[in-house]
């Protein structure tokens, strides 16, 4: 019945989303056990832009990688989807650090642009993958193996979240930001004790829908977590889904608003206000909303349909990963409601070779 959750449908996916915490203390481990993130930071350039390459959900990865990297070291970071490299490589600022993303290892554009890198342009890059002795592991000169991250699904969930917060390990490793390292360790507890609140507004949300279109709002590290909550929608409900910087919405994107509309605020605590008062001018204009906060205020309470307050005490930054739950959750959930199988997304295929690849 529609709606309603057997025992099949989507049992991976759901699995996995209900595994995040528990796979981030796992990965977290095993990179404590290798002291790989310090052998590393110290082999890895110096004094260059740090460029995080991916392609899909590892795109969206790179960009919210790129952001924390800013933040947590202080150096110039960018992401580019790994296709650019291949197609425009003039535009890729040169020397600098390349990190490629792929949760399979044998995503054909990840490794090409990863040989690119090696070969021609002699740099030396740096993988992150869930997968072990896959090809991205053998052209690049450094790679991070979260083999406990990898999934049965088509969509990546843990994987995403996982590898992200390893970057951001690395990047904490660097900037010698030891507060960070310090809640990363807390994260995983902090967010199972909330994962059934959050569960339940997602649950009833996607009940009340489906919606004729879903938009994921936010900035700074948070907008890599929009797109990513865009992709799981479009993914695993087949629904229309975009996603802007939540200030940029005003600039002409506004015009969508309606009740049919189901706008996602993932608001950070650096731009409270400015994305309150956004919160607030689509609530007035008869938009539909969700709101995913640390903290709630008054004005939030206000202008959300649905709230999900996420009440970690760690760093800003470090809420990223948590933030991607409810999108992830309201992709699965909408699927299901619309009769699809988030297991089995429509087109879709787990690893994405280009022809004539290896
Ligand atoms: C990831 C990816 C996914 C997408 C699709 C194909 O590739 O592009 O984002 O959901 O099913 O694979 P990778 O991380 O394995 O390179």
């Amino acid at each position: 019945m529609s709606g309603e959750l057997n025992s099949t449908i989507g049992a991976h996916t759901i699995a996995e989303i209900r595994s995040e915490p528990a796979t981030w203390t796992a990965c977290l481990q095993r990179v404590e056990r290798t002291g790989e993130l310090r052998s590393l930071s110290g082999r890895l350039l110096q004094n260059v832009e740090w460029v995080f390459i991916g392609c899909g959900s590892s795109f969206y990865l790179a960009q919210a990688a790129a952001a924390s990297w800013s933040i947590l070291t202080g150096e110039r970071s960018r992401a580019i989807p790994a296709s650019e490299i291949m197609l425009f490589p003039q535009a890729l600022p040169v020397p600098c650090q390349p990190v490629l993303i792929s949760r399979s290892g044998h995503t054909s554009e990840a490794v090409d642009a990863a040989e690119y890198l090696e070969r021609t342009k002699n740099l030396r890059t740096l993988a992150i993958t869930c997968g072990v002795g896959t090809p991205i592991q053998k052209v690049s000169s450094h790679c991070i193996v979260l083999p406990d991250a990898d999934e049965k699904s088509t969509v990546m969930t843990r994987s995403f979240t996982s590898m992200l917060l390893v970057l951001q390990c690395l990047a904490a490793v660097r900037g010698n930001r030891g507060d960070f390292l310090e809640a990363a360790g807390k994260l995983s507890e902090q967010v199972s004790t909330r994962f059934d609140g959050i569960h339940e507004v997602v649950k009833a949300l996607a009940q009340r829908g489906p919606f004729a279109d879903y938009v994921f709002l936010a900035q700074g590290p948070f907008f890599g977590i929009a797109q990513e909550s865009m992709l799981k929608v479009k993914e695993m409900s087949c629904s229309y889904a975009q996603s802007f910087h939540t200030l940029e919405f005003r600039h002409g994107p506004k015009a969508i608003v309606s009740p049919e509309t189901l706008i996602t605020f993932i608001l950070s605590e650096s731009g409270f206000d400015a994305e309150v008062a956004v919160l607030e001018e689509i609530k007035k204009l008869g938009g539909s909303t969700l709101v995913v906060a640390n903290t709630a205020n008054a004005a939030v309470r206000r202008s959300a349909d649905y709230l999900v307050e996420l009440g970690l005490n760690v760093p800003e930054v470090a809420r990223a990963v948590a933030s991607v739950i409810p999108g992830q959750l309201l992709g699965f959930y909408t699927g299901v409601k619309k009769g699809l199988n988030p297991d089995e997304p429509r087109n879709l295929s787990r690893v994405v070779m280009l022809e004539g690849a290896a």
